[in-house]
């Protein structure tokens, strides 16, 4: 509970630091007897939906939308899902992707929190839509962003055109950072999984951490450096390999 009236969270035009203290929860179709924290979407200028869902034991996920691509990540319990007839089960670090139109049913078997992206799928001419994809974030081999050692990237899905959105992990060493002030076209959903530090926004510089989500809109200047004595490490989404026009 406040009493200063002081957050760190902060709402921009081209970007959004979103702190756990002002996370509000409510229902979304398609999801029963799950509390849904929508962090960031069209609302805010995004072209995406990121929100954290935290399902009670039995609670249940669909997808109520047609046209609509799915990206979700087990941050803690151990969910079933059933899709194209198998059952699968995901436990903290399990993530999977749901291409368009793939009815599919997530079954919570504990208290379970989960990380979701929805985003409309475009189709491109001549390339096949993308498969479902499961996969287990520390088994994905990491490479070095630009030959830095201290900050290793996993792609946790295809590099394909057929993906029209990447989902990353990037683990920085105490005091690494991004190499430059990115500015691209691509914009960013990002959840602090562990650690923090120094992420720049625009003209803006926060202090950053474990939980913390962050909106970034194309070409908003960004940099981040890790502190502390422990790796920190985010879960960011782009949206990748198409043209805008
Ligand atoms: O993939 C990226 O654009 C990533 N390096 N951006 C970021 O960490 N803010
Ligand atoms: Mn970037």
């Amino acid at each position: 509970m406040s009493l200063t009236g002081f957050t760190r969270t902060r709402v921009a035009p081209d970007h959004a630091l979103l702190t756990p203290d002002t996370f509000i929860r409510a229902p979304l179709p398609g999801w029963v007897n799950t509390a849904c924290i929508v962090h960031i979407a069209p609302e805010l200028g995004a072209r995406f939906k990121m929100y954290t869902v935290e399902m009670q034991p039995g609670g249940t996920g669909e997808m109520s939308l047609l046209d609509i691509q799915r990206f979700a990540y087990v941050l803690e319990g151990e969910v079933a899902l059933e899709v194209g007839g198998a059952r699968h089960t995901l436990w903290a670090n399990n993530y999977v992707y749901l291409p368009a139109n793939t009815p599919h049913r997530f079954i919570a078997e504990s208290n379970v929190r989960m990380v979701v992206f929805d985003k409309p799928y475009q189709a491109l001419a001549g390339v096949d839509v993308p498969q479902v994809v499961l996969g287990h974030e520390p088994d994905i081999p990491s490479s070095p962003l630009m030959g830095d050692e201290d900050l290793q990237v996993r792609l946790l899905l295809p590099e394909h055109f057929s993906f029209d959105m990447a989902v990353n992990t990037m683990t920085f060493a105490p005091g690494a950072h991004l190499p430059m002030v990115e500015t691209h076209v691509m914009e960013h959903g990002l959840l602090f999984l562990q650690g923090g530090g120094v992420y720049r926004l625009a003209d803006y510089w926060y202090t950053v951490q474990a939980g913390d989500v962050i909106w970034m809109a194309s070409y908003c200047p960004q940099w981040f450096g890790a502190l502390g004595k422990t790796p920190s490490k985010y879960l960011i989404y782009k949206d990748v390999n198409r043209h805008s026009l």
